[in-house]
């Protein structure tokens, strides 16, 4: 079972999701050094192109990291607060509005895929299949992926398509990080506990990260998006 950070308090106070509560001025230090010595600038996250099918796939030689998860679960969300701009990815009221895989730049030093939703859709049936498609294709044919960011929403059992997805992460040794989303709906005592839940339904992988954000949470050191990102950058880093 993956190390989870459970040093989480009450909603409201000022303590990060994931990081002890050490409120001294060691800690603010290294929480600024740390920031300051990230290898990916996550302002440089810019938009790269849209796929609509595997022949548009970018060539590009350099790590491909992946965001997956169901409709809804704030894929696009989180580039959006990773990239601290709004405008990058499209947030969508509708789930299953996505149905091509949008690529971002990271800093020239990775892409970011952001892939359909797999699960509920409001498409028509021949365009949700096509999307769920494109997503199962994706996986087939993409050689390459070097991290993928399995997203799923804090507040709910998993999926049986997260759990699917799961398993093929773990059966094929793909690496990745488990992402929880939208804590701030939850107290972070309710995190924790939706957390160990997870952690019963889900086999995670001894050496899995796991993380608990929000994407709406604007303090970063409460949403628990700078472990993320400085996991992320660590990980690129030594592709
Ligand atoms: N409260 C809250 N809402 C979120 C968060 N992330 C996403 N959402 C909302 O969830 C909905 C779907 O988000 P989106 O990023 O489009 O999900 P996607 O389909 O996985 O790309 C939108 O209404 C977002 O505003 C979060 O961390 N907190
Ligand atoms: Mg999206």
């Amino acid at each position: 079972m993956s190390s989870i950070f459970l040093t989480i308090t009450g909603k409201g106070t000022d303590k990060p999701y994931n990081e002890p509560d050490k409120t001294d001025k060691t800690d603010k230090f290294n929480i600024l050094n740390r920031v300051i010595n990230m290898a990916i600038n996550y302002g440089k996250i810019k938009y790269l192109k849209t796929c609509a099918a595997i022949k548009d796939l970018p060539d590009e030689d350099i790590p491909e990291i992946v965001l997956a998860g169901r409709s809804n679960v704030g894929k696009s969300s989180l580039v959006n607060a990773l990239g601290s701009n709004k405008k990058l990815a499209r947030v969508s009221q509708t789930p299953g509005k996505t149905q091509q895989i949008i690529y971002f730049d990271m800093d020239g030093q990775a892409i970011l895929a952001d892939l359909p939703g797999y699960g509920f859709s409001k498409a028509s049936k021949t365009k949700s299949k096509d999307f769920s498609e494109l997503c199962d294709n994706y996986f087939r044919v993409r050689k390459g992926i070097d991290l993928v960011l399995l997203l799923i929403d804090i507040r709910h059992e998993p999926s049986n398509d997260d759990i699917g997805m799961l398993n093929f992460l773990n059966s094929f040794g793909l690496p990745y990080f488990l992402v929880f989303t939208k804590c701030d709906k939850l107290s972070a005592q309710q995190v924790r506990k939706q957390l160990q839940m997870m952690s019963k339904y889900l086999d995670f992988t001894e050496d899995a990260r796991v993380f608990a954000v929000s994407s709406t949470e604007t303090n970063p050191q409460k949403s628990g998006l700078n472990d993320l990102k400085k996991a992320l950058s660590d990980e690129i880093c030594k592709l």
